[in-house]
């Protein structure tokens, strides 16, 4: 079930008939708190989002020429585009459990079943992880981009940030 960080905690008192805890209300208070961060790197991601696509794919291309020659799984332009279109899903779903402070959407829509899928279509799994982590640190470099910004400590969000890209590549990879 898609839930985001709020609603995940309520079904869990939920389940065993208590109040919201001291210590629960305290995480769900930091996480408001903390609100614009969150908002800011969704956004920068967001709005940067072709660009982290295409550098990912460069550098992954770069590092595996065997994907996109004769025979690899991203030969033909029809499957180097597929490839792209990949990777802009996985980090859209990223954007989406960033926002909510959550993965379930990412997991629930995006990663539930997907190294079953590139079994069966023959994409080598190893090889879209390997896609994953140059999404990520682009992401991160573009979220950590400290021009224009009043520079605050941002190592929190970024490090959720990094799971949601590592929850990923692991579920593939
Ligand atoms: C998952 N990817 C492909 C397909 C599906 C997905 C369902 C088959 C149908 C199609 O081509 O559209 N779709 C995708 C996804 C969600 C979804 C993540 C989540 C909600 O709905 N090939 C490589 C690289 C890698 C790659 C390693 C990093 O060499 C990807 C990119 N995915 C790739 C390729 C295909 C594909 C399909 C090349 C086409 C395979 C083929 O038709 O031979």
């Amino acid at each position: 079930m898609v839930q985001d960080a709020f609603t995940k905690v309520v079904s869990q008192a939920d389940v065993r008939g208590e109040y919201l805890s001291p210590g629960q209300l305290d995480a769900l208070l930091g996480l408001v708190r903390d609100g614009n961060k969150r908002i800011d790197v969704v956004n920068r991601i967001s709005s940067n989002a072709s660009a982290i696509v295409a550098s990912a794919a460069r550098s992954l291309f770069e590092e595996q020429p065997q994907l996109i020659a004769p025979g690899g799984n991203a030969y033909t332009n029809r499957r180097a585009a597929a490839c792209l279109r990949d990777l802009e899903i996985i980090l859209r779903y990223v954007t989406y459990a960033v926002f909510t402070g959550d993965a379930s959407i990412l997991e629930d829509r995006a990663l539930n079943g997907l190294r079953e899928t590139y079994q069966a279509l023959g994409v080598p799994g190893g090889s879209v992880a390997a896609g994953i982590q140059k999404l990520k640190e682009a992401s991160l470099a573009i979220a950590n981009d400290p021009n224009g910004i009043t520079k605050g400590d941002c190592s929190n969000i970024l490090s959720e940030v990094a799971g949601y890209f590592d929850k990923a590549a692991s579920a593939v990879g």
